[in-house]
């Protein structure tokens, strides 16, 4: 899907990045504000661009704030395995409140066209009232929210009480540099080559949100704009969220980083969705490590082979291992090689998700844990939607653990986050510790009997 925004006559466009809605373990984990909402910034130079005079307010970075991003308790909701464990957590609202939202827009000027950004599923409740407090003090203003929750869940936005719910991609936005000037950070940017993905986990919803395409741009064109960044904003870390950044490779990344090696550019590169570790050649490490990418993370999501299977992920232990190695070999160790693993899946189990910890530490890699939630759309749908049936949105975000095995508990899930999260641990560490702690002292158990070892699985 694509569309484009009618500008005539709208000449002045407000863009608002809306609060958000979730447990207090986001905020913990540095997710509220960690990365910038590049989308809305992509927009706002696309709107700059077609003449109009874009202004911008992000209510979870918004000075107002004065560096109290948690305000108040929305609601409680039920958390843990859906057969009901009893406990609940407070959703948290983060960013700026109704009336602290309000008192930012009466000091703007009028827009023509409000636009309003949406990431998480989960968070709809938060744009709602984003939608009210702007209708109120600029009743005239069109209001239109876009982005991920505009795009899975049409009939949910359309209940936040917009003037047009706009789906999918904006026309000539989605490659547009983000608008810079706008972000406090101006050391950090984000870069975009590919947009889409041709293959079809069952967890993800890239496809839906790229109406099946995979796009993509010229890796000179990426180049250019990172030299222009870098020059006029002394940019050093350039950060890549490409859905699927290997995408005809030799056409796309490899000429983008020889490019940049070659101009030996003082710059630091990511790709934050990680690499698919059967595709790691030592040919693509070296032109990691000689463009400047100080870490690499591998997607290894699952360990179980039929689990993979079901997920649509090729089952790779070996090319995993294979792919570690050569990454070592170059140098990425430690807090810098890191690996996607899910946990909270409804048929894991905690000893499961432990072994797959102790194995990525025996490795060396550190892990990057990824909290599961059913998506609407998604692949899984098929699978695990009766778990989901009658559930509002909110009620499924991610920390709340509702798809856990009725054997994980959510205390153990929320421990196993809090200790192993991107941190690294030797394992003689963990089998030294003298402790109670039963995820730790399962973990010990693992270690004694070498169960974290593939051959013990
Ligand atoms: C960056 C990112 C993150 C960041 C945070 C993002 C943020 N700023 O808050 C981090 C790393 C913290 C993160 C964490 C997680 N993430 Co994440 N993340 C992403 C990612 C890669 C990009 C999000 C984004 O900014 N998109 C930019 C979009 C909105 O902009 P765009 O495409 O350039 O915009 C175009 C259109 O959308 C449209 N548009 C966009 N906005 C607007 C506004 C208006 C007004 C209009 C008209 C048009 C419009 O026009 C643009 C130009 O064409 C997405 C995948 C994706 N492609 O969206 C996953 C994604 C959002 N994440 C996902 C998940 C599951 C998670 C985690 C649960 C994973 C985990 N446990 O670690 C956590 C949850 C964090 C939490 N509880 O808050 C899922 C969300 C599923 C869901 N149910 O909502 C996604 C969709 C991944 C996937 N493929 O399934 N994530
Ligand atoms: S998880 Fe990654 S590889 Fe799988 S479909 Fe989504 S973007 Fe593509």
């Amino acid at each position: 899907m694509t569309g484009s925004i009618h500008v005539d006559g709208n000449r002045r466009v407000l863009l608002v990045n809306p609060p958000i809605a979730d447990t207090v373990e986001v905020e913990q984990q540095d997710m509220v504000t960690a990365v910038e909402p590049f989308g809305l910034l992509r927009l706002a130079t696309h709107f700059r661009d077609a003449g109009c005079a874009v202004d911008y307010l992000d209510c979870l970075r918004d000075p107002a704030l004065e560096g109290r991003l948690r305000r108040h308790v929305r609601k409680v909701l039920p958390c843990g395995n859906l057969d009901e464990e009893g406990i609940s957590k407070e959703i948290h609202h983060f960013g700026l409140d109704a009336m602290l939202l309000g008192a930012r827009l009466r000091s703007l000027p009028a827009p023509d066209v409000i636009g309003i950004g949406s990431i998480f599923t989960w968070h709809g409740d938060p744009v709602r009232e984003t939608v009210e407090v702007c209708r109120s003090v600029f009743p005239r203003a069109r209001i239109v929210v876009g982005g991920n929750v505009a795009t899975l869940c049409p009939d949910e936005a359309a209940r936040f009480g917009a003037d047009e719910v706009f789906r999918g991609d904006v026309d000539g936005a989605v490659f547009a540099p983000t608008a810079a000037d706008l972000i406090a950070d101006r050391y950090t940017d984000f870069l975009r080559m590919i947009k889409g993905c041709p293959n079809r986990c069952s967890y993800c919803v890239t496809h839906c949100l790229n109406d099946d395409r995979v796009v993509a741009r010229p890796p000179g064109e990426v180049f250019d704009e990172l030299v222009a960044k870098k020059a006029a904003n002394g940019t050093r870390n350039f950060i890549l969220y490409d859905d699927y950044v290997l995408y005809r490779q030799g056409t796309y990344l490899d000429p983008l980083l020889d490019r940049i090696a070659e101009a030996r550019l003082d710059i630091a590169l990511e790709f934050a969705l990680g690499f698919a570790a059967n595709k790691v050649t030592g040919k693509l490490a070296d032109r990691l490590r000689a463009a400047g990418v100080e870490r690499v993370i591998l997607a290894l999501e699952t360990l179980r082979e039929e689990e993979s299977r079901a997920m649509h992920r090729p089952h790779h232990v070996e090319g995993f291992v294979r792919a570690v190695e050569l990454l070592k070999a170059r140098g990425f160790k430690g807090r810098n090689l890191r690996a996607f693993y899910l946990i909270g899946l409804p048929n894991q189990t905690t000893d499961e998700i432990l072994r797959a910890i102790l194995f990525l530490y025996s490795l060396g890699v550190t892990p990057s844990l990824t909290t599961y939630t059913l998506t609407p759309r998604s692949g899984d749908m098929a699978r695990y939607g009766h778990l989901a049936k009658g559930r509002a949105l909110d009620e499924l975000g991610p920390c709340l653990w509702r798809f856990a095995h009725p054997g994980m508990r959510v205390r153990e899930l929320d421990a196993i986050y809090r200790y192993f999260h991107e941190k690294f641990f030797p394992l003689s560490r963990i089998m030294a510790s003298s402790t109670a702690d039963p995820v730790i002292c399962a973990m010990q158990e693992i270690l004694r009997n070498g169960r974290h070892q593939p051959e013990k699985w």
